[in-house]
C-alpha cells in the first residue's frame, strides 16, 4: 500500500504501478476462453488507471482484463489490491486465486508455494452494475471501472505480519495509555516454525516475545497491556504520531498511530476533552480527467485548499479514501469521516432486506476497518448515506453495522447521514445525528425557499426531543446548491449563478453555527464530480455542480465566502 513513508523495511515489495497489457470484454467470452493464462492480444495502459476517461471508453460498462509478468524471489507471495472496479477476479498462472467485490476497499491473496522466477498476474475488472450492487445504478457518482488503485506483490518469508491494529486506553487526564497490539500473523513456510516478536512504539518496546506458528497457520495475538507515560497527544493544531515497527526474524510492518480521544457529552463533541465545532466539505476523490484513479500529488493539492478554507475536517463522501490522502490527515490534523458506498437514494426498499447487498456492506466496513484502524484522524465511522431509516428492517440493519464498528472500529464516532430526519427511527441509535437537507434548492419537505431553514432548527428540536434524543450533537452533513462556474447575476435569487450559491451557504452556516444544538458543518461539496448518466437532468452536463470549486479547482464565489466565515468563527 502507498504511504507516506515504507512501511517494510526488510520485506521486499514490489510496485506492480506501470505498463499492464490490456483487453476489454465487452461480450464477457475471456474466461471461457481462457484469458486467464495469458490474454491472447491487447494494447498498454498504465495502472492505476480507470478506463473510461484514459482509455476513450467514457461509457464502457463491463469487463476489462489486465495482464502483468511478476518476479519473485520468494515461495509465498502476498498480491495487495488497494481498488479494483468492481468485481476483481484474479488468477496466477492460470489458477485463480479468488473474487472480490467493492469498488473501494481492499483486499489480497496469499499464495504459496510459488516457484522463483516470472509469474504471470491475470485481472478480470467487472463494472457492470446488476441486481446487488453495492451501491445500485442510480447513483451521485460516475461508475468508472478498472484498476483504480495501487497493486503490490509481497515476498513473504518466514513469520509475516498482515496487519497491527495498536488498541489504547487512554487515562482521564490523557497523560498516559494503556495500549496493546492486536497482531494477525502468518507463517510463511510448510514447516513449523518459531520467532521472536517485537513491537516498538516510539522509543518504548512494548512488546517482546516469541511465537511457534504451524506451517501455513495464521493466527491472532494480542500482546498484553503496558502503560505508556508521558503521551504526546495527537489533535488538530498537534498532530503528534508516533512510529511503531512490529519485528519478527525475517519480516516487519511499520505504521504511525496518534493518541486521542473524541467522545460525545451533554450535547457537545470532546476532542481531548475539549469541545470542538467542525468546519468542514464533502469531498468526493475524483477528477474528471483521473476518475477515481486520483494522483497522490493532486490530493496534497486539494488539501492546500482546503486547508487555506480553514478547514478542521472533511468527510470522505461516500467511501473509503486511499491510506496515503488519510496519511496526509494524520499528518496535518484533519479529522476524516469515512464511510462506504451506501448511497441510500438508489436502495429500494428490496435492497436494503437483500441479505447479500446487506452483507456486502458488512463486508465493506469489515475491510474498512482492518485496514485504516491505526489512523488518528479517522473520528468518525460512517455507516450509510440518506438510506430509507424510518423502516424497521433499516434499523436492524443499522444495528449490525453499528455494533461491528463500536467492536472493532476503535475510539470513534459512529453515525449515518439522513435526509428525513423528521421520521428518522435509527438517529437515535448513533453518537451523532448527522442531516443531509438541500432547502433553498430541491424542494423536498420544504418550498425551496431559503427561510425553510429557520422552520427546520425548530421541528428538528421538537422531533428530537420528543423521541428523547435531545441532547445528541447535531451536525449538518449535507447543504448546498449548485452554481455553473463564471454564471453570474446582478438580481438575487438566480439558481445556477455563483452569487445564489454564495449567499445560500452563507445563510445556512451562519444559522447552524448561531444554532445551539448544533455542531458543525460539513457543506456540499468541495469541488464539482462527473455524475451517472442515471441521474436526471438537473444535474447539468452530467456533473454535481454543487462545488465551492469547479471540477478543475477554480474557486467559484462561495468559496471565498467560506472561508471567511470558518477562519472568522475559529479566530484565524
Ligand atoms: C445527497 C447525497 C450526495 C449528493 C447530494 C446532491 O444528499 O448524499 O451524494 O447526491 O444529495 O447533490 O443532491
Amino acid at each position: 500500500m502507498k504511504r507516506l513513508f515504507n512501511e517494510h523495511l526488510k520485506r521486499k515489495v514490489t510496485d506492480l504501478g506501470g505498463a499492464w497489457k490490456f483487453l476489454l470484454d465487452p461480450d464477457k467470452v475471456g474466461e471461457e476462453q481462457g484469458w486467464y493464462k495469458g490474454l491472447p492480444s491487447g494494447e498498454t495502459v498504465i495502472v492505476p488507471s480507470v478506463w473510461n476517461n484514459e482509455l476513450g471508453l467514457l461509457n464502457y460498462e463491463g469487463c476489462g482484463w489486465y495482464e502483468k509478468k511478476i518476479i519473485t524471489g520468494a515461495s509465498t507471495v502476498l498480491l495487495e489490491f488497494e481498488s479494483v472496479m468492481t468485481t476483481a477476479t484474479v488468477w496466477l498462472d492460470g489458477n485463480k486465486l479468488g473474487e472480490h467485490y467493492g469498488a473501494f476497499t481492499q483486499f489480497e491473496f496469499i499464495v504459496n508455494d510459488v516457484s522463483l522466477g516470472e509469474h504471470t498476474l491475470v485481472v478480470r475488472a467487472d463494472s457492470t452494475i446488476e441486481k446487488n450492487s453495492f451501491p445500485q445504478r442510480y447513483t451521485d457518482w460516475f461508475n468508472y471501472g478498472g484498476i483504480a488503485r495501487d497493486v503490490f506483490a509481497h515476498e513473504l518469508e518466514g513469520i509475516s505480519i498482515l496487519t497491527n491494529h495498536i488498541v489504547y486506553e487512554l487515562a482521564d487526564d490523557l497523560k498516559s495509555a494503556k495500549v496493546c497490539a492486536e497482531l494477525d500473523l502468518y507463517n510463511a513456510c510448510k514447516d513449523e516454525l518459531s520467532s521472536s516478536i517485537s513491537v516498538m512504539l516510539g522509543e518504548t518496546e512494548i512488546y517482546n516475545g516469541s511465537i511457534t506458528l504451524g506451517g501455513y497457520e495464521r493466527k491472532s495475538v494480542v500482546t498484553p497491556s503496558v502503560t505508556l507515560n508521558d503521551i504526546a497527544l495527537w489533535d488538530t493544531d498537534t498532530p503528534n504520531l508516533y512510529t511503531v515497527v512490529v519485528s519478527t526474524d525475517t519480516d516487519d510492518l511499520i505504521d504511525k498511530v496518534g493518541f486521542r480521544k473524541i467522545e460525545v457529552k451533554n450535547g457537545d463533541i470532546l476532542l481531548n476533552n475539549k469541545s470542538i465545532e467542525f468546519y468542514g466539505v464533502n469531498r468526493h476523490d475524483e477528477h474528471p480527467d483521473w476518475g477515481f484513479a486520483f494522483p497522490a500529488k493532486l490530493m496534497k493539492k486539494d488539501l492546500d485548499l482546503i486547508c487555506d478554507m480553514g478547514c478542521n475536517t472533511i468527510r470522505g463522501s461516500h467511501y473509503p479514501n486511499t491510506k496515503i490522502f488519510v496519511d496526509m490527515l494524520d499528518e496535518r490534523g484533519i479529522l476524516f469521516w469515512s464511510e462506504i458506498p451506501m448511497w441510500g437514494c438508489g436502495f429500494s426498499w428490496e435492497a436494503l432486506q437483500n441479505p447479500v447487498i446487506i452483507g456486502r456492506g458488512l463486508n465493506m466496513h469489515k475491510e474498512m476497518t482492518r485496514y485504516y484502524y491505526n489512523h488518528p484522524s479517522i473520528i468518525i465511522w460512517g455507516m450509510h448515506n440518506e438510506i430509507d431509516t424510518s423502516k424497521d428492517f433499516t434499523l436492524d440493519l443499522t444495528k449490525q453495522y453499528y455494533e461491528h464498528l463500536r467492536e472493532f472500529g476503535g475510539n470513534r464516532l459512529i453515525t449515518h447521514a439522513s435526509n428525513h430526519p423528521l421520521n428518522d427511527l435509527c438517529m437515535g441509535y448513533n453518537d451523532i445525528v448527522c442531516i443531509n437537507i438541500y432547502h433553498g434548492w430541491y424542494n423536498y419537505g420544504g418550498t425551496g425557499s431559503l427561510k425553510d431553514w429557520d422552520k427546520f432548527v425548530v421541528d428538528l428540536k421538537n422531533y428530537m426531543t420528543e423521541k428523547g434524543w435531545f441532547g445528541k450533537p447535531v451536525i449538518m452533513s449535507e447543504f448546498g446548491a449548485a452554481a455553473l462556474a463564471g454564471f453570474h447575476s446582478h438580481f438575487d435569487n438566480v439558481r445556477w449563478s455563483e452569487e445564489y450559491q454564495r449567499d445560500l451557504l452563507e445563510y445556512c452556516i451562519e444559522l447552524f453555527h448561531k444554532t445551539d444544538y448544533m455542531r458543525g458543518t460539513y457543506l456540499w461539496q468541495f469541488c464539482n464530480i462527473r455524475t451517472s448518466p442515471s441521474m436526471d437532468i438537473n444535474r447539468v452536463r452530467y456533473f454535481n455542480n454543487k462545488g465551492i470549486l469547479d471540477e478543475y479547482r477554480n474557486p467559484k464565489a462561495a468559496y471565498f465566502k467560506v472561508k471567511e466565515l470558518y477562519k472568522r468563527y475559529q479566530g484565524k
